[in-house]
């Protein structure tokens, strides 16, 4: 029987999902991208999932497009039509990006090794990326002549600025995990011998934590980029009422004045 190319496990509301290609380096095929598809859409309509990380099998995290995808790769013949990678871009990595970030849930992106082209974009989709600490970040593209996609364009400059989203995509360079966190492109950069046990500890705590409320905020910090600053204030306005009047809040200031842990369960 064939592998399964996204590896599926769960641990107490916590789904991980890990991309399953490791000889080389889990780059995306049309059949991992539908696996993967198929994958977070299980998790964001299962009521006990509570927390999704997205990792790497092997050594790598993801190499982006697999550019030996017979189905995507250029025909290298002269005079030979070319592929739209752009129609590649529409059907398989934009689903992918709005899925990632729309998830009910909170995302992590544990990085174990490379993340490059569109490998690394789809990490910075995740809510909080924590990568080992021998792992690294590679806007790829440049270097083989395309943009970069998977949300790059837009991540990149809010999560570090144009200088900075300039300087990575147009030079290509690998960027390892510890400059990554301190020019704030990542959450977390942490030693391997502790990676596992880091992610673990952090999927836990979010998964026992307001999952809807947790979503809600991704929500509104990403409506908000958009808002003038009155538009956003009245924007958590709104937010406020429909969490307000929910289970969670609830159980959250019921706890807090018993001085007890909270039991939540919106979703
Ligand atoms: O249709 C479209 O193209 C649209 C979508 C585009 C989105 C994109 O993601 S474009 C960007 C595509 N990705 C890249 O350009 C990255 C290519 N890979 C690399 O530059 C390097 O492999 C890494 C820097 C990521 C890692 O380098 P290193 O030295 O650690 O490993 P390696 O030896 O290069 O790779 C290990 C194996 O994985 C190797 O196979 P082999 O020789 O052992 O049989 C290599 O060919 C394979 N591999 C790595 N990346 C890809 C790949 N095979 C196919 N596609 C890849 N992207």
């Amino acid at each position: 029987m064939e592998e399964p190319l996204v590896l599926v496990s769960d641990e107490s509301g916590v789904r991980t999902l890990a991309l399953n290609r490791p000889k080389s380096l889990n780059s995306f095929t049309g059949a991992m991208h539908g696996e993967l598809a198929a994958a977070l859409d299980a998790a964001a309509s299962d009521a006990a999932v509570r927390c999704v990380v997205l990792t790497g099998s092997g050594r790598g995290f993801c190499a982006g497009q697999d550019l030996a995808d017979p189905a995507v790769a250029p025909n290298l013949e002269p005079g030979a039509k070319p592929v739209d990678v752009g129609a590649t871009v529409e059907r398989f990595y934009k689903p992918l990006a709005l899925r990632v970030r729309s998830m009910p849930v909170p995302v992590i992106a544990a990085v174990n090794g490379v993340a490059a082209g569109a490998g690394a974009n789809l990490a910075l989709c995740c809510d909080l990326v924590i990568a080992r600490r021998s792992a690294s970040f590679i806007q790829a593209f440049a270097k083989i002549g395309l943009v970069p996609d998977c949300g790059g364009t837009w991540l990149l400059p809010r999560l570090v600025g144009r200088a900075r989203a300039l300087g990575l995509a147009m030079l290509g360079d690998k960027l390892a995990a510890e400059e990554a966190e301190r020019i704030g492109l990542i959450w977390k950069c942490v030693d391997d011998l502790v990676f596992e046990s880091e992610v673990r500890a952090v999927a836990q705590r979010l998964a026992a934590m307001p999952t809807r409320a947790l979503a809600a905020t991704r929500a509104a910090i990403d409506a908000a980029q958009q808002l003038e600053f009155a538009a956003a204030l009245s924007h958590e306005a709104t937010w406020q009422t429909e969490l307000g009047g929910a289970h969670d809040y609830l159980e959250g200031v019921a706890a807090f004045m018993a001085k007890r842990a909270p039991v939540f369960s919106d979703r």
